[in-house]
């Protein structure tokens, strides 16, 4: 059984006092930041999708699941910070158009900017006009999409097409990431970079700009 049993519960009914309590108390308690993160809310928003698919769930209480996390992800942030002040690089982030998905997404946004990136997060439905005028505005490194619906992954071709059209592709890196998104799909639409969570993201933006 794991450790995490009354922070999951908390979670799958959407009990934003008790998960936050408990995740502060998993803390306390000295628990591992990247376990309870992994096994306590990724893991369990997975058993809220799985929930979802088998109609024992619906929209509301996966919207509930879903603000839950983001508030306990509250208490962790600090905690990924580097302590390193010097900006790696610049990273503008979304999730892209039609899809309102942005748990994964924030969770990248966050360690990228804990690892010393400076992020720029468009939010969530981001439309590959947007990507191009803000990428336009801040010159950023690399240029970071986030979809988990397989019906929006094709927002991610128009956005690298805007970004070619617009001048913009051979100045930035693109990355993308996502549920449905896998490394072939990356080559496939000729992204620099793919990576399956948000720790690999880090890796994958310092590799990609040549930072150890
Ligand atoms: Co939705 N949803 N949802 N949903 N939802 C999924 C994705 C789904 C798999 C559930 C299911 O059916 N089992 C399914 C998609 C099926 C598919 O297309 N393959 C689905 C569906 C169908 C839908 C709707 C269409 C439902 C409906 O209306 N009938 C609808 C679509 C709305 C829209 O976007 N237009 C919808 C709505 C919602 C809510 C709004 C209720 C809510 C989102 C709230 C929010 O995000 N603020 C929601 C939720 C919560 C989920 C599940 C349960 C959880 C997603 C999540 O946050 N996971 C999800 C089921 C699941 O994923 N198991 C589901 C935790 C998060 C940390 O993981 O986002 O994968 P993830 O991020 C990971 C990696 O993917 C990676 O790093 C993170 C981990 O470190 N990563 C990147 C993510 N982005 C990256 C970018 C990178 C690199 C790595 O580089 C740039």
């Amino acid at each position: 059984m794991s450790v995490f049993k009354a922070l999951i519960e908390a979670v799958i009914k959407g009990d934003i006092k008790t998960a936050v309590a408990e995740t502060q108390q998993a803390l306390d308690a000295g628990s591992n930041v990247q376990d309870i993160l992994s096994k306590g809310l990724i893991a369990t928003m997975d058993e809220v999708g799985e929930r979802f698919s088998k109609g024992l769930i619906f929209i509301p209480q996966m919207l509930r699941s879903a603000k839950t996390m983001q508030e306990c992800m509250k208490l962790l942030e600090p905690l990924f910070q580097e302590g390193d002040v010097t900006s790696k690089g610049k990273v503008l982030i979304g999730t892209v158009k039609g899809d309102l998905h942005d748990i994964g997404k924030n969770l990248v946004s966050m360690m990228m900017e804990g690892a010393g990136f400076t992020v720029t997060d468009l939010g969530v439905d981001v439309p590959p006009e947007k990507f191009v005028q803000k990428a336009q505005e801040v010159g950023p490194d690399i240029v970071a999409m986030s979809a988990l619906l397989s019906t929006t992954m094709p927002a991610m071709p128009q956005t690298i097409e805007a970004l070619q059209k617009a001048g913009v592709r051979d100045k930035v890196k693109v990355m993308i990431g996502g549920a449905p998104v896998t490394e072939k799909y990356a080559h496939q639409i000729a992204a620099d970079s793919y990576a399956s969570d948000a720790g690999s993201a880090v890796s994958k933006a310092k590799k990609l700009l040549g930072i150890s």
